[in-house]
């Protein structure tokens, strides 16, 4: 049996795989209360419209605002760490990205194939040498997943096969799991909802997180406004966008919007948000240090994007 953390073996599943299967994360009491709480809203919801979601399932968003119990899957601290792993090298923080409540109703057909990075168009530009990740997606089973009902449908290694559109579907594997685990895995892992093919729904709460400078597929200041927010612990305000990204994204009134927290001052004047090292480049061009003849940047390298240039610096060598 392996000895190792589970923090260590959920990492390098991630890296091998492109996804893991964390058993018993949480109690099945707390799935239990989560998905009494949403029966209503899949009552209430209607069906999915368009190719991509597929006519037989039933979606909604915004879920810290319609369970107390999602919080906790949100800051779970073991998932939490993960995506720092993941992501943390590649933005100065990752963000709340999605969640979703998500029923495949009985006779579900199986969805298309993707990678949920696909959103943004950039992914099929970076550097896959230095396995650049933008999302990190936690399925969090409210009923069982089994073959037959549309367990989510994984290709082991897809990660690493970017430039495949499609994998055989021989090399899927399902997802089987109970409510109170968890399946994990990365925005460049191939992977589908199954088909459904029971006479009960499919039931499975999506909570993924993004780099902290792309724009998140459900927008958190309007799923959240700040008097929702508000009520939030201050951790979770920042995860779901009420912190300035460095340098100097996602503003209100050029300051971190974290200021809409504590009640808004009109015109409060703008701040600047910088990593120490962009501080430091522009303090050496000022000093004039900086050889115009001899000012190559390196890749990555900007007055404002050195993020990247630490980074793949620190992880390369
Ligand atoms: O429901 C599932 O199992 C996966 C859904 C999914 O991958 C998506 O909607 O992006
Ligand atoms: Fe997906």
């Amino acid at each position: 049996m392996s000895t190792a953390s589970p923090y260590a073996r959920c990492v390098a599943d991630l890296h091998e795989q492109g996804y893991t299967i964390i058993k018993d994360l949480v109690t099945v009491d707390l799935i239990a209360a989560l998905g009494t709480g949403l029966d209503a809203q899949f009552a209430a919801t209607e069906f999915s419209k368009g190719s991509f979601s597929g006519a037989e399932t039933r979606r909604f968003a915004g879920l810290l605002k319609r369970s107390p119990h999602v919080a906790s899957l949100v800051e779970h601290d073991l998932i939490l760490r993960i995506s720092e792993e993941m992501l943390g090298p590649w933005c100065d923080h990752f963000s709340l990205n999605l969640t979703q409540a998500i029923e495949l109703t009985p006779g579900a057909s199986q969805q298309v194939p993707h990678r949920d990075q696909d959103m943004w168009p950039c992914s099929g530009f970076v550097d896959r040498e230095h396995g650049m990740e933008f999302l990190i997606n936690v399925m969090w089973p409210l009923s069982d997943f089994t073959q037959d009902n549309g367990a989510t449908l994984v290709w082991p290694g897809s990660h690493r096969r970017q430039d495949e559109l499609l994998i055989a579907p021989e090399e899927a594997v399902m997802a089987e799991m109970a409510p109170g685990s968890a399946l994990v895995f990365l925005g460049s892992t191939l992977h589908a909802a199954g088909a459904n093919r029971t006479a009960l729904p499919r039931r499975g709460v999506i909570i993924s997180y993004c780099l902290g400078w792309l724009k998140p597929y459900e927008l958190p200041w309007l799923a959240y406004p700040p008097e929702v927010a508000r009520q939030f612990p201050r951790s979770l305000a920042r995860l779901a966008g009420y912190r300035v990204h460095r340098p100097n994204l996602g503003t209100y009134e050029g300051r971190c919007p974290s200021l809409l927290l504590d009640g808004t001052v009109e015109t409060p004047g703008a701040v600047d948000a910088l990593l120490p090292e962009q501080e430091e480049l522009i303090r050496a061009w000022r000093s004039g240090i900086i050889d115009p003849e001899q000012s190559d940047a390196r890749p990555g390298q900007s007055f404002l994007s050195a993020t990247l240039d630490r980074d793949v610096q620190a992880s390369h060598g």
